[in-house]
């Protein structure tokens, strides 16, 4: 089994809804800069709350739910990837099929607005040919400390062809929109067949199909769900 086989640190498996109860699924995956609250993006989607005191993301972890979109119940399982440069060669794995990509920076930091074009890039050469993009400006409450115009990263953002909100994973605003805007996006794309049956992949299951043969099909295989959070390596090394 391949995510044995990869020597991830820690692995975490969050859920919101029954896993069953959906008609499609897609593989959408989380990325930018470390300390842009990509973690507590995914929580907020699955959990609904904010946790002040997330660890470090190591490895990755994932998170599954499902939401209603056109009448049509869509399984989402979002992953979490670590960051860092130490960890960016093991996570790419993941990043195979998605088809929903969530570039996130922080509003209040710079530098993760200027990662974004390499993460583009580095989603663009491994995901889906056909997954759709959002751009996200998190902490968007921290006002005060505003690093990022809001003119600036629209300008960028209609530049790349991508869609923008700013969101904050602490008092929710926009996290729900982005994700769902991201879902109605792919099911366009599936409805009108600019991806047909035969591009599926790994990242698009529907209900009762055969597994596909990719980390993310696989993963279900593999019960995180007891394990206890995120934890540091014996390095203490984190992203
Ligand atoms: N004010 C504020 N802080 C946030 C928000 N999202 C995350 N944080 C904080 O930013 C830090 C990094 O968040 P985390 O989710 O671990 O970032 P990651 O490394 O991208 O996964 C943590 O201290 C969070 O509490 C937000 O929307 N608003
Ligand atoms: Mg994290």
């Amino acid at each position: 089994m391949l995510i044995k086989q990869i020597p991830l640190p820690a692995q975490k498996k969050l859920t919101r809804r029954m896993e069953q109860d959906f008609d499609i699924s897609f593989k959408f995956i989380i990325i930018g800069d470390s300390g842009c609250g990509k973690s507590c993006l995914l929580r907020r989607f699955i959990e609904g709350r904010f946790y002040e005191d997330t660890a470090h993301t190591i490895g990755v972890e994932y998170g599954i739910t499902v939401i209603q979109v056109d009448n049509r119940q869509i399984k989402i399982q979002a992953w979490d990837t670590a960051g860092s440069d130490r960890f960016r060669t093991l996570t790419q794995t993941y990043y195979r099929d998605a088809v929903g990509v969530i570039l996130v920076y922080d509003v209040t930091n710079r530098e993760s607005f200027n990662s974004i074009s390499r993460w583009i890039a580095d989603a663009r050469a491994r995901v889906h040919p056909q997954a759709s993009l959002i751009l996200l400006g998190n902490k968007s409450d921290l006002k005060q400390a505003r690093d990022v115009p809001y003119a600036e990263a629209a300008k960028f953002a209609q530049d790349n062809e991508i869609p923008f909100l700013e969101t904050s994973a602490l008092n929710g605003d926009h996290v729900e929109d982005s994700f769902m805007q991201i879902a109605h996006s792919i099911l366009k794309k599936v409805d009108t067949r600019v991806i047909p049956p035969s591009e599926y992949g790994g990242g698009i299951l529907v209900k009762d199909a055969p597994p596909q043969d990719s980390p993310s099909a696989r993963s279900e295989t593999v019960d995180l769900s007891q394990s206890s959070g995120n934890e540091r390596d014996n390095s203490g090394i984190c992203c």
